[in-house]
């Protein structure tokens, strides 16, 4: 399948004129993964909490995250649009700092 944007022509039939009209742009967004980062401090249940809460995954798949960034040292919770991507990222952080906790999540562009 081509990606190539083209454009469609329509001739007026009075005068002969030929009318181009721009293709609607379908290119999808560039995507962004949320990465959680670990650290020593963080209660491993209110990361549980923030992944359910903000991810929207059961309690056992959260854990299992949870526990694969606490492992490994950074994770992907999800890859969304830059602003919805922007948008879980920060409110993690707003989170975290408000029960004065050092949990930072981060936003990385996907490559493909
Ligand atoms: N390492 C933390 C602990 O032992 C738990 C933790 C997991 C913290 C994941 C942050 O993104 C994180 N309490």
């Amino acid at each position: 399948m081509s990606s190539e944007n083209s454009n469609a022509s329509i001739t007026n039939g009075d005068t002969g004129t030929i009318v181009m009209e721009d293709k609607p742009d379908l290119k999808e967004p560039p995507m962004y993964q949320v990465v959680l980062l670990n650290d020593d401090f963080t209660p491993m249940e209110f990361v549980v909490y923030i992944i359910q809460s903000i991810f929207g995954y059961e309690h056992e798949r959260s854990t299992q995250i949870m526990l694969s960034v606490h492992t490994k040292g950074k994770g992907v919770c999800g890859i969304f649009p830059k602003e919805i991507a922007e948008m879980k990222s920060h409110e993690i952080n707003e989170m975290a700092k408000a029960h004065e906790h050092p949990l930072i999540s981060e936003i990385e562009p996907l490559t493909d």
